[in-house]
């Protein structure tokens, strides 16, 4: 499934800049042709030269802009949810059927300004003409305002997406506030994790990445928004967080038994148990802070949430562990399914 490709995106032109593209393409075309012609064939070959390299240039160019957008219906269905949310997947493919379809407009007005030009009586025929086709391209191109400003929109949010791979197994990392969940990314990353913008939040994604046998793996942390309930979050930002429903190939969730973070062990369960209900990826559940936890704590926390493992992210003592449970029970059998897949084909 597709991924968006930054550098293939297109520039998107305003009405203005193509106005002037298509006047500057239009000038361009010099009179050429014998001189012993009569002016008036002149004038009238020159015209019709001028309409066509116009009207092509322009046409050639809003086409150019709308194949270059992606494909919503191939579009993973991660990056296709988060533009659907944020411009509707109809509005999406209108914009940029309409964009692309201008051609077909173009290609008309300009069909007719020709047999215009090629049976004016006169001069004052071929300056008509030329007047009336003018005036309609620039019509046209002001009637698409609308769907380039919008284009344009898509295109700079597209732009701004994090660099997510939604191919590849994804860890996501969740718990309240100030549990270690950023700790623990950076504990498990090969490189120093990147970080990037997630749609509607101020907020920032950090990704990191394991490398193992030359295969690859995501570790993302998502401060701001898996650590509080989607019941607090307006339906936009509900829907964008869901959408890393689409990623997750496990669910990390860090719990902090200790009084440290300030949230008790109740909110963490709740949030632990909505997390459970709003995705539907395995999620599995791992004490952090042992370093400082007491007996009792780490008891308590035990009984609640039934880790699979303890850790302290402060120093990356378990860290390892965790990862490698989670890859061997999850990663692992999808990994080989994989295999099996392309090896029966
Ligand atoms: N003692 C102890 N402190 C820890 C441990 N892991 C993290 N901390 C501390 O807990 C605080 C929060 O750690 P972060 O990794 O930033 O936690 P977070 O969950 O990413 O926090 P937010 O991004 O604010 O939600 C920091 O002051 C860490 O130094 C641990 O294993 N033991
Ligand atoms: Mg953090």
């Amino acid at each position: 499934m597709e991924v968006v490709d930054k550098a293939k995106l297109p520039y998107i032109y305003s009405t203005d800049e193509l106005i002037s593209m298509f006047l500057a393409a239009y000038g361009r075309e010099e009179a050429r042709g014998s001189e012993a012609e009569p002016a008036f064939v002149r004038q009238k070959r020159l015209e019709i030269r001028r309409i066509v390299t116009s009207g092509k240039t322009l046409a050639a160019t809003l086409r150019e802009m709308a194949l270059r957008m992606p494909f919503l219906d191939k579009l993973h269905p991660f990056y296709r949810e988060l533009v659907d949310v944020v411009f509707g997947a109809q509005s999406y493919k209108h914009v940029v059927a309409k964009v692309g379809n201008a051609y077909v407009a173009i290609r008309a007005i300009a069909k007719e300004a020709i047999t215009v030009v090629r049976t004016a009586p006169d001069k004052k025929g071929i300056l008509e003409a030329r007047r009336i086709y003018k005036a309609r391209i620039i019509d046209l191109l002001n009637d698409l305002k609308p769907e380039l400003d919008k284009m344009r929109e898509i295109v700079l949010f597209l732009r701004k997406l994090p660099a997510i791979d939604p191919n590849l197994f994804t860890i996501v990392v969740a718990g309240a506030p100030n549990v270690g969940k950023s700790s623990f990314v950076r504990c498990v990353s090969t490189a120093k994790p990147e970080v990037a913008e997630y749609p509607f939040t101020t907020k920032q994604i950090h990704l990191g990445h394991i490398v193992l046998r030359g295969d690859k793996v995501q570790v993302i942390d998502t401060p701001g928004l898996l650590d509080r309930p989607l019941s607090e979050r307006n339906q936009i930002e509900r829907q964008a967080i869901l959408a890393l429903k689409h990623l997750a190939g496990a669910i990390l969730f860090i719990v902090d038994p200790t009084p440290h973070s300030g949230y008790s062990l109740d909110t963490q369960l709740n949030l632990w148990r909505e997390i459970r209900e709003s995705f539907p990826a395995p999620a599995v559940a791992v004490l952090n802070k042992v370093d400082i936890a007491t007996e009792e704590e780490v008891k308590k926390a035990r009984e609640l949430f039934s880790p699979i493992a303890e850790m302290s992210t402060a120093n990356c003592q378990g860290t390892k562990a965790v990862v490698d449970y989670i890859l061997n029970k999850y990663y692992v059998p999808q990994a080989l399914e994989k295999l099996r897949a392309t090896a029966r084909r």
